[in-house]
């Protein structure tokens, strides 16, 4: 089957869809100048692999190191904005009688796109915790040479994300197994499909009888069982589709 024909298919999916659930991952942000999680990381970083910095043991054992890549990742992310896939899908969910944005992104451009409610599975780098009491602290005191500490309590502080081997915000994944058990379309966009239990997601909804599409630059584990496999950028097929949808012939009354 041709790209156009898989599109026209999931076209005539999301027309009819009642329930849909899209899970982005760090592809999404690409086009928006974020590298993906797994891209080779730049400059002082490059030596590093994101998955030794991203726990609590590389923050433990060099929290001035672990907390010096946030806050790069942090100026990074501040200098860049939302994309049209971003938009697209803000755009999709006022097309649909039902949708549920998860990402497991932490940079909070779904939010700036406009997304009114977004499922953050792994954090949000913008915000900054207590490493102790778990309360998201706004201001503090920088330090050249170590983490800043808690003005509370004196612990470190440290990015409100979810680290390797750290478990999920119970709330954000019971809210996404509730979405993923009901929903009867499920996109996955801008993921390698490798990080659990986020991976999981796409097949859990198939198992309850969803249709699965994956919009990935790649091919992944999923993309074997996905029902549509669309080959590309994100923010060039998303915003296709939308269009069509809103604009192609028996566009959703
Ligand atoms: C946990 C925040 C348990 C930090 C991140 C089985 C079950 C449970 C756990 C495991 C399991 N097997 C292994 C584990 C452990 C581990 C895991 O999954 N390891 C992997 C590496 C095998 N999982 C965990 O540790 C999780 N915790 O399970 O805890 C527990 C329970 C109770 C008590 C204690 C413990 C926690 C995982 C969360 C980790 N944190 N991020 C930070 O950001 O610093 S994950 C990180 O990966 C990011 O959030 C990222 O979003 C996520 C997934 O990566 P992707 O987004 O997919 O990015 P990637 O670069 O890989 O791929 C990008 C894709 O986009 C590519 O395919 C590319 O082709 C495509 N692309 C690029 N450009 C575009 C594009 N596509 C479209 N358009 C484009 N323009």
């Amino acid at each position: 089957m041709t790209q156009q024909s898989i599109a026209s298919e999931l076209i005539a999916a999301l027309r009819v869809a009642s329930h849909v659930v899209a899970l982005t991952g760090s592809g999404i942000s690409a086009e928006s100048g974020v590298p993906t999680f797994r891209d080779a990381q730049t400059g002082l970083w490059s030596k590093y692999e994101p998955e030794e910095l991203a726990t609590p043991a590389a923050f433990k054992r060099n929290p001035k190191l672990v907390w010096d890549w946030y806050t790069w990742r942090r100026e990074l992310i501040a200098a860049a904005a939302p994309n049209d896939a971003h938009r697209a899908l803000v755009t999709l969910a006022e097309q649909v009688p039902h949708f549920t944005l998860i990402t497991q992104n932490v940079d909070g451009l779904h939010q700036a796109a406009g997304s009114p409610s977004v499922i953050e599975l792994h954090g949000n780098i913008q915000r900054t915790k207590c490493l102790t009491e778990e309360i998201i602290i706004e201001q503090w005191d920088e330090h050249p040479d170590r983490p800043p500490h808690c003005p509370n309590c004196g612990s470190c502080l440290r990015p409100d994300v979810v680290w390797f081997g750290e478990p999920l915000p119970t709330a954000a994944l019971s809210q996404a197994l509730d979405a993923v058990g009901r929903c009867d379309l499920f996109l996955s966009v801008g993921t390698s499909a490798l990080v659990q239990p986020a991976a999981s997601l796409a097949l859990e909804a198939q198992s309850t009888g969803a249709q699965v599409a994956e919009i990935n630059l790649q091919s992944t584990p999923l993309s074997p069982y996905a029902d549509f496999v669309l080959r590309g950028q994100a923010g060039k097929i998303l915003p296709t589709l939308v269009r069509t949808i809103i604009e192609g012939p028996s566009a959703r009354s």
